[in-house]
């Protein structure tokens, strides 16, 4: 799925084993869990890997599901569940098998399985030898149920059935926002891809500002709306998607067109969406080989060949709030979901958290190439930053040199941009003292710089002259020691 990278080891809490080609392994430490018989033990896993889906579980005892990303889940009990980077699950255990040692395993999902290893052991097991347990073997009459699988269906012969996340349902009464009224629902439909190489969100690639997004709002860029974006183009700009205050913001969030591929973790900063629908691709459920992508979403142009930079629903009637099939009612909530290649996942959150916050891939490769944006949330109600709060730019900032020169103008409530056309002038947050970083402070240290260059030059000069100095001293002596040998020689 990841392909070229290869996992060495998982590492369970800083330890595990080292395999090679001929599944030896190196023999090092392993994690140990110290359980007693006869307890309900809850483990919170947390995925700090940056790429591969990791299936976690314990032999001979079945994992119940009761929370992710910090929010209880109606209990769910699986033989196993897969966590992908970013993401958090609690699980309990019963500690009614016998006394003993038993494996708790982590496999990556990775063309070549690497499988990492750690220990439940009772109180009362010898606590110098390895588990000898197996895994339990799916079959007809016991199948598996694995939580949280990054594609529609096992293979049939592997008698295992997936639970999706959006299956879960929560623990607590907390429906999904509704919007009020029908200008205060958006959605934004964002495709993560690799484009021609290039991780991106819709065909752009962010670009990280070069100042503080929060407290420099208006330096931030390029900005997109100057850059060749479209349907068919990657460009790449400092993306953001703006939100008024309170709107019900639903985003539709795809892995989908040429740039398919993999599977996604995306992770939302500043909120917790409420997971309302998802839909993935179809696939050949004898040998759970992917065939095609989901056919709900129009990605417009060649369809699974297009950039898919501006879908839409298949269904043009969807649009508007009126997609058929959302839980409502009792949504899980999560700020980290897995989008599945030619899948698609429909979330929810409330825009009522002013401030600028991060989505993006929680794949460290693919956010740091630019499968990144910013969700710009209630801009009005950005607070100032503290007095003399430090700034920073690029330099020469044309931008903030014109702004000292004009007056300063109140802020407005509007939402406005990351960044915003010349004329709109806000420089509340723009101090005369930032002139410390000016023309005049540019000329002061290049006159110091220019001083100290002469002086280091006349420096060296009088060093060579001394060089010199001696360099001649030495040739008088050596003339002489040759002489005076040369008349021993005829001794
Ligand atoms: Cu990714």
């Amino acid at each position: 799925m990841f392909l070229p990278f290869y996992v060495s080891s998982v590492l369970i809490n800083g330890r595990a084993r080292f395999y090679n080609e001929t599944g030896q392994h190196n023999g090092a430490p392993l994690s140990d869990f110290p359980v007693e018989a006869g307890v309900t033990y809850r483990f919170r896993v947390i995925h700090v890997g940056v790429m591969y889906p990791i299936r976690i579980s314990i032999d001979q005892h079945m994992l119940t599901l009761v929370a992710s990303d910090g929010h209880d889940i109606q209990p769910v009990v699986a033989e196993s569940f897969i966590i992908t980077a970013g993401e958090r699950y609690d699980f309990e255990i019963s500690t009614d098998q016998p006394i003993g040692n038993y494996w708790i395993r982590a496999e990556t999902l990775e063309e070549i399985m690497h499988k990492s290893e750690a220990v439940l052991r009772y109180n009362g097991a010898d606590a110098s030898q390895y588990p000898l347990t197996t895994r339990k073997t799916c079959t007809p009459n016991d199948r598996c149920l694995v939580v949280n699988c990054p594609f529609a269906t096992y293979p049939a012969d592997t008698y295992t059935d997936c639970v999706q996340f959006n299956e879960l349902k929560s623990a607590v009464n907390d429906p999904a926002p509704e919007p009020p009224s029908p200008d205060t629902f958006k959605e934004h439909f964002t495709n993560f891809g690799i484009v021609i190489g290039r991780p991106s969100v819709n065909g752009i690639v962010f670009k990280m500002p070069t100042v503080p997004a929060l407290t420099q709002p208006f330096e931030v860029g390029p900005t997109c709306d100057k850059n060749d974006c479209g349907e068919e183009t990657i460009c790449a700009c400092t993306h953001s998607i703006n939100t008024n205050h309170n709107d019900v913001i639903q985003l539709v969030m795809t892995n989908m067109g040429i740039g398919g591929l993999n599977s996604h973790p995306i992770h939302l900063h500043g909120y917790s969406f409420y997971v309302l629908k998802m839909g993935f691709a179809t696939y050949n459920m004898t040998t759970g080989k992917y065939i095609s992508q989901n056919p709900d979403i129009d990605c417009r142009g060649n369809g699974d060949q297009s950039f898919c930079n501006h879908a839409t629903w298949s269904n043009s009637t969807w649009l508007g709030n009126n997609v058929p099939g959302l839980n409502l009612v009792n949504p899980p909530r999560k700020d980290t979901l897995n989008i599945p290649h030619g899948s698609y996942a429909i979330v929810r959150f409330k825009a009522n958290n002013p401030g600028v916050w991060m989505l993006h891939c929680h794949i460290q490769l693919h956010m740091s190439l630019g499968m990144s944006m910013i969700i710009n949330s209630s801009y009005g109600m950005h607070p100032d930053p503290p007095k003399a709060f430090p700034v920073c730019h690029s330099f020469p900032s044309t931008y903030r040199e014109d702004l000292l020169d004009q007056q300063p103008q109140s802020t407005t409530t509007e939402p406005r941009p990351i960044a915003s056309s010349p004329e709109v002038k806000i420089v509340t947050q723009i101090v005369k003292e930032d002139d410390v970083y000016g023309t005049s402070s540019f000329w002061a240290m290049f006159g110091v710089l220019v001083a100290v260059i002469l002086v280091l030059g006349i420096y060296i000069v009088c060093l060579r002259r001394n060089v010199e100095m001696y360099k001649k001293t030495c040739k008088e002596y050596t003339v002489t020691m040759t002489t005076k040998n040369e008349n021993l020689s005829k001794l």
